[in-house]
């Protein structure tokens, strides 16, 4: 089987580490996931690429990430960061791990040498075993782009990157809009396009739906091809009982006039949605009024990787239901 999954950070990465142990154990295999990975978060931090929601997937599937966090890596230390801070190099408010460092001097070097990101973030995958386990992770477009926040400052429309008001703001500061800055220039990756129109399953895991999602289906053709696939498209809630579980995707979905609810985020995504599983705390309002998707319920929240793997099993039987 051929699954094709849409991804953020942490919420998507804990997601598709459980949907690799839930394969694992059918015991029906080999099967083989593409990911396609958000870059709306990217930044250029002391002259390096950081991509935080593509490194948040390679370490969280190759076993290095940093538990708590959900991001970064495990056993990380900030002698680097420290030394930058020391010589009053900005920004301070995200802070990069030596670990880390290596990572992003590598991307960098590589992408200066001409390498597109697809192909730097092939290399990368090598390293954290991906291959291996038969996952395929496409960053969603080799073009930069850069989700930036509008907000006010002094009376004034200004644009901060989408880091500066999340990390350094806390999503405290009211927001406009959002713009990502390159994406109506962009095209999807090689692959990306082709692994939703041939997929067997589409997945969308409980990922932040406007800055992680919604920025993957702004990609030229990536909506499309959702519209378009033969292949059940099944997503997760990343809402439960009205709240976001962390991170502050309640203050997204406001900038879009939506209230935090499973119902409105599937509402984001209803020309294409077939299934739609949901907490059992949703049970009740999983779906808006007059949408076709199938729904299903079920405890959603990813306590550890076994019950990660259950949700994943949850999602992939509605989905193999729908085909
Ligand atoms: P980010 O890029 O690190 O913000 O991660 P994602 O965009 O992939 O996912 C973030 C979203 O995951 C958050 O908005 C949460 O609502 C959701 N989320 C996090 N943990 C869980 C969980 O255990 N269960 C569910 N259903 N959603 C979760
Ligand atoms: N999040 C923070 O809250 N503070 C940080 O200093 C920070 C550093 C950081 C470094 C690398 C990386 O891959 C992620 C990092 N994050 C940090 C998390 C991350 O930027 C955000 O949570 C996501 O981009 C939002 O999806
Ligand atoms: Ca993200």
């Amino acid at each position: 089987m051929h699954i094709t999954a849409l991804a953020g950070g942490v919420g998507g990465a804990r997601f598709l580490r459980g949907l690799r142990r839930h394969l694992d154990q059918r015991d029906d295999g080999p099967h083989e996931l593409t990911i396609v990975g958000n870059t709306g978060d990217d930044i250029s931090l002391f002259g390096l690429r950081v991509c935080p929601d593509l490194d948040t997937l390679l370490y969280t599937l190759g076993g290095g990430v940093h538990e708590g966090q959900g991001w970064g890596r495990a056993d990380e230390s900030f002698a680097v960061q420290d030394e930058l801070q020391a010589y009053g190099a900005t920004p301070q408010w995200f802070r990069l791990g030596d670990r880390d460092f290596g990572t992003h001097v590598a991307r960098s070097q590589w992408l200066a040498q001409g390498q597109t990101l697809s192909q730097v973030t092939a290399r990368l995958a090598a390293r954290w075993g991906l291959p291996d386990q038969g996952v395929r992770l496409l960053p969603m477009t080799d073009v930069p782009v850069e989700t930036h926040v509008v907000i006010e400052r002094d009376g004034q429309e200004q644009a901060i990157h989408f880091q500066e008001w999340w990390v350094r703001h806390q999503a405290a500061i009211p927001a406009r809009r959002f713009v990502v800055a390159g994406l109506d220039r962009a095209a999807a990756a090689p692959g990306v396009l082709d692994a939703l129109r041939s997929a067997d399953v589409v997945l969308l895991p409980p990922s932040n739906p406007v800055v992680s999602i919604g920025v993957i289906l702004g990609v030229p053709g990536v909506r499309d091809a959702l519209r378009g696939t033969t292949a059940p498209v099944v997503g997760v809630s990343p809402i439960i009982g009205g709240a976001p579980v962390r991170g502050h995707a309640d203050a997204c979905l406001a900038v879009l006039d939506l209230e935090p609810s499973a119902a409105a985020v599937a509402g984001l995504y209803a020309d294409f949605l077939d299934g739609w599983l949901v907490d059992d705390a949703d049970a009740d309002d999983p779906l808006p009024r007059g949408s076709r998707a199938t729904s299903a319920h079920m405890p959603i929240l990813m306590r550890d990787i076994d019950h990660a793997a259950k949700i994943a099993g949850g999602a992939l039987d509605l989905a193999l239901g729908l085909a």
